[in-house]
């Protein structure tokens, strides 16, 4: 049986068109899918917007448009961003779709009916921005912690659902899945914040309009919290397609941010545990990408917009950069500056070099034809280890390390030629070994870069005279030394990543 892998993306507010922390999360997401299709696992990458809530009924007020007609002009703004930036997703779920209410209203029923969800009267505060409901000793100066602005002081009848019943049963379970949760000190987080005590938290609104009308009391609308997560599981089947959903759930990893670590590992695993539905299996947490040491967030108002970048360093430059600088699951610095350093350095001289290097010494010294490699090459071993170490690193949820270990090949290889001077040689069988290797592991480089850069990965592998596409290899088969093919035709071709300015 082909194994599976599926992994989700946070759905996104339409009130922001996509922004860099978007693309970040999504592109990690991306890349990791990507490299399970390399290994021949049949992926399912799962993304969306979010729709329903008070935070985007304000934002259709304000733009004076209904939230319908407002979020019909946002939603397609995420699906044409992830298109241009190259993200492969199989399904793109809006919760205003129909089959996601029809999935919601099934859960919460699952949920009301088990006798966890009960009304009462909320007495607190809610940030709107966050969508979210705050005890007082959670405010700072009276403002949202994240936000710093005023929350909201709410008093209404409102449905709770019981997560304070659900302590034992959460501790229970992350007992026995100990590494659910990526990176262990997020764990760790959230472990301590269960044993803390869980609070039951609002199910519905009654005062909002915008949102999925309560099956059992249509005065109120559900908490846009409890709409949001279920998008998990309504778009892999739940209340449309029971056969689909036992074959699709649970996913393996759903990549949020560090900022919806509770709804996600806390709330959402309740929710589905009062439904009798089994937990996802496991969630990647990422940080924070900063911008002169803030969030990047609309309300900072220091957005960066990822379409902009892509002009001028390419898609999988723009890529290439938001994989390898941060390490996936620590806060990241963005700035131009680092963005121009990590392209001139990795890409215009490590990989752009040696490819053009590679091309330029077999046009001169091999008749433009590359030699076949050598099997007893000391590359081979680089090659072999930098396979185990990237594939290690790309099933963790780690692009920067699997890309680390991809350019420890790339350095290698640019060694290999340094050290032997191919280019001071006369034709022959001594330049055709060293060009032989060269070639082989630039093959070997291009497929294990596949996930972070399709295009130009492909590009070289089609200089070097390679048939066919690199996303129809195989990790583990196609990724074995010796099997650059003696006699290919290879092109120069004019620059992939051409310096940038500092
Ligand atoms: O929270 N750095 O949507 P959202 C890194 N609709 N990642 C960032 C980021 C930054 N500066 N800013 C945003 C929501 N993100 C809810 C989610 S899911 C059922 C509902 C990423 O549009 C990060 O992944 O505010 C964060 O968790 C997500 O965008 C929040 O996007």
């Amino acid at each position: 049986m082909v194994p599976k892998f599926s992994a989700t993306t946070p759905i996104y507010y339409v009130t922001a068109k996509p922004h860099l922390g978007h693309a970040y999360t999504t592109i990690v997401t991306d890349a990791v899918c990507r490299w399970h299709r390399l290994c021949g696992d049949d992926v399912h990458l799962l993304t969306g917007t979010d729709e329903h809530g008070l935070k985007v009924q304000q934002y259709a007020d304000a733009a004076g448009k209904t939230p319908r007609e407002f979020v019909d002009e946002i939603a397609p703004l995420y699906a044409d961003a992830w298109r241009q930036l190259d993200v492969k997703y199989d399904d793109f779920i809006r919760t205003t779709e129909d089959r996601h209410k029809r999935g919601v209203l099934k859960l919460l029923q699952a949920c009301y009916d088990a006798g966890d969800i009960e009304v009462d009267v909320y007495r607190g505060h809610y940030c709107v921005a966050c969508e979210a409901y705050y005890v007082e000793d959670e405010l700072v100066d009276g403002n949202c912690p994240i936000h710093k602005t005023k929350a909201a002081y709410v008093e209404e009848e409102n449905y709770f659902f019981r997560l304070s019943r659900f302590e034992q049963r959460l501790l229970d379970w992350y007992d026995k899945h100990p590494d659910a949760i990526s990176p262990n000190f997020r764990r760790n987080e959230v472990i301590g914040f269960i044993k803390g005590g869980l609070n039951d938290f609002s199910v519905s609104r009654k005062t909002l309009k915008w949102g999925i009308p309560l099956p059992w009391d249509n005065q109120h609308v559900t908490y846009v919290w409890f709409d949001a997560l279920s998008n998990y599981i309504t778009a892999h089947g739940y209340g449309t397609d029971d056969q689909q959903f036992a074959e699709r759930w649970p996913v393996d990893w759903h990549f949020i941010g560090k900022d919806i670590i509770r709804f996600h590992c806390v709330y959402w695993p309740a929710m589905l545990m009062s439904a009798g539905i089994e937990p996802p299996k496991g969630w990647a947490v990422g940080g924070f990408l900063m911008v002169g040491g803030e969030k990047m967030s609309k309300t900072t108002g220091n957005v960066v917009s990822p379409l902009e970048l892509i002009d001028e360093f390419g898609v999988d430059g723009f890529r290439y950069y938001l994989l390898a600088d941060t390490v996936y699951g620590n806060d990241g610095d963005f700035s131009y500056e680092g963005l121009v350093a990590r392209y001139n350095s990795d890409l215009a001289n490590n990989l752009g070099n040696l490819a053009a290097r590679v091309a330029t010494v077999v046009e001169k010294k091999c008749g433009g034809r590359g030699p076949a490699p050598r099997p007893d090459s000391p590359l081979a071993q680089v090659a072999a280890d930098v396979v185990r170490d990237a594939d290690a690193a790309w099933r963790g949820a780690q692009p920067s390390r699997a890309l680390e270990a991809t350019w420890n090949l790339i350095r290698a290889t640019n060694a290999h030629l340094e050290q032997h001077e191919p280019w001071k040689m006369e034709p022959g069988t001594a330049v055709d070994a060293v060009m032989g290797d060269a070639l082989e592991a630039l093959r070997i480089v291009v497929i294990l870069a596949n996930p972070a850069l399709p295009t130009t990965s492909q590009e070289i592998w089609r200089r070097i005279g390679l048939a066919g596409r690199i996303d129809e290899c195989r990790v583990g088969v196609d990724t074995q030394w010796g099997l650059y093919p003696g006699g290919s035709v290879v092109e120069k071709g004019e620059p992939l990543f051409p310096r940038k300015k500092a």
